[in-house]
């Protein structure tokens, strides 16, 4: 980065959303600094460059804020050319951005519901996860990345998963992804979490197993 340039990355240590725009900065081998938010106490710099949704991540870019994390992801691209994260083709670029969209709006809510309940209520939200894991598993035919053969943007928006599946399983002590079942998002999750890069910046995985523990007994204690 120039040295005129200011980039600032407002955070959490935990958030699966900021966890994106770390993995493009990593990426690309750009220099930021890193801004931890505390969300019980919100800074006044993020309810100034989040108004709107007053969440992070928000990247500060010479004096220019960026509000959520596919945005982030994408202005990223755009910034810093190289590597590519989003595909060449306007189509598989379209793509890439659907699938993302179907992450946020699919993918995790139902992750969610199979985490946060038990019982009958469980069982049910673990039918709708499993249709979720039959289309990311058809997604991959053919690739070892969502990106081909190397990390790309998709990976990136979903790489949510392949951090917190094994959290996820390890609490509830049920396989969530069964590599039978689905061999190659398996396989996808191991690749992305071995890759030297991607494997720095996950958060500690102790933290993240405390911090979970506690959100699944919040919840199973107050239904
Ligand atoms: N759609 C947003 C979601 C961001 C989000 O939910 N961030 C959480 C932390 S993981 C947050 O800041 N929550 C604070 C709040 O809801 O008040 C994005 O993709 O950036």
């Amino acid at each position: 980065m120039a040295e005129a340039e200011e980039l600032k990355l407002f955070r959490t240590w935990s958030s699966r959303y900021a966890l994106r725009a770390v993995l493009a900065l990593k990426i690309k081998g750009v220099d930021y600094q890193t801004v931890f938010e505390d969300l019980k106490n919100k800074s006044a710099s993020l309810l100034q460059y989040n108004p709107i949704h007053k969440k992070v991540p928000v990247l500060l870019h010479n004096g220019q804020p960026i509000c959520e994390s596919l945005v982030i992801l994408e202005y990223i691209d755009g910034v810093w050319k190289q590597p590519p994260l989003l595909p060449e083709h306007p189509y598989d670029r379209a793509m890439a951005r659907f699938w993302a969209k179907f992450g946020d709006e699919k993918v995790m809510p139902s992750l969610r519901s199979v985490f946060l309940s038990q019982g009958e209520v469980q069982e049910e939200a673990v039918g709708s996860w499993m249709e979720n894991l039959k289309l990311l598993e058809e997604l991959l035919e053919g690739k070892k990345f969502f990106g081909g053969e190397r990390i790309g943007y998709l990976d990136i928006a979903l790489g949510w998963m392949a951090n917190l599946i094994s959290i996820y399983e390890e609490i509830i002590e049920m396989k969530l992804v069964d590599a039978e079942k689905f061999p190659l998002l398996s396989a996808w999750m191991r690749n992305l979490s071995d890759d030297p890069v991607i494997r720095e910046c996950w958060p500690p995985r102790h933290k993240m197993v405390e911090k979970y523990v506690a959100v699944r007994e919040a919840q199973l204690s107050s239904t």
